[in-house]
């Protein structure tokens, strides 16, 4: 997709404060830090529309990108941040929950995985979370500039086992960095709105 048209919507919290329009919604997930807004970034070709935190567990809203009038970027507080109290893992916990489970625009969630290290116990508990309740899934292997393009076989194969991923999940070796699985993640996107 050519992107052009990006509007920031709203940050919500609350059901009755997502967006109305019934476009498809793609939600993106993953641990703090691990490069989500820097893939909505990459995706709608902005440097900074997303913010890119370098300050772990900020985004404590959904924030709704619309992209283009055709969808919606959802993007979502990271999850396996030690630094926050147990109360506010436990508010953040019910607000994805209800958004992922109850959401009918949600067509898929982009679950976010860095490349270079295999996925941690946190990003395996959303992976069987989708799973669970059936919530389709890309899997995008980000920052896979910061590793030998020789090693990057081996690393996706690591991702797909640990995750012990369902044969129908596409996986995408990705960088924000250079733009490497543009092309790919957006045909992806495309395929399931
Ligand atoms: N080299 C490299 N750095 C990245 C990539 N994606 C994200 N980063 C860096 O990782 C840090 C966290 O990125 P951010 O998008 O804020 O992560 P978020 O917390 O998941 O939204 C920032 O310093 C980014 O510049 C990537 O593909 N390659
Ligand atoms: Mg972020």
């Amino acid at each position: 997709m050519k992107v052009h048209n990006v509007e920031m919507v709203i940050s919500a919290v609350r059901p009755d404060q997502y967006p109305e329009d019934g476009l498809p919604e793609f939600a993106l997930a993953g641990r703090s830090n691990v490069g989500k807004s820097s893939f909505i970034n990459r995706m709608i070709g902005r440097k900074a529309l997303a913010r890119i935190s370098s300050k772990p567990g900020k985004t404590q809203t959904l924030n709704f990108y619309k992209i283009e009038e055709q969808l919606f970027f959802v993007d979502v507080p990271g999850y396996g941040y030690a630094k926050v109290s147990k109360t506010e893992r436990e508010a953040w916990g019910k607000m994805i929950e209800r958004y992922l489970t109850g959401r009918q625009e949600l067509k898929a969630v982009v679950q976010i995985i860095d490349l270079r290290h295999p996925p941690t116990a946190d990003d395996r508990m959303m992976y069987d979370f989708l799973k669970h309740y059936n919530i389709p899934c890309i899997v995008i292997a980000t920052k896979a500039d910061k590793i030998p393009k020789g090693k990057w076989d081996k690393h996706k194969k690591i991702v797909k086992e640990t995750l012990d991923m369902d044969k129908n999940d596409p996986i995408i070796v990705f960088s924000s960095e250079t733009g490497l699985g543009f092309e790919e993640a957006w045909r992806t996107i495309e395929n399931k709105m």
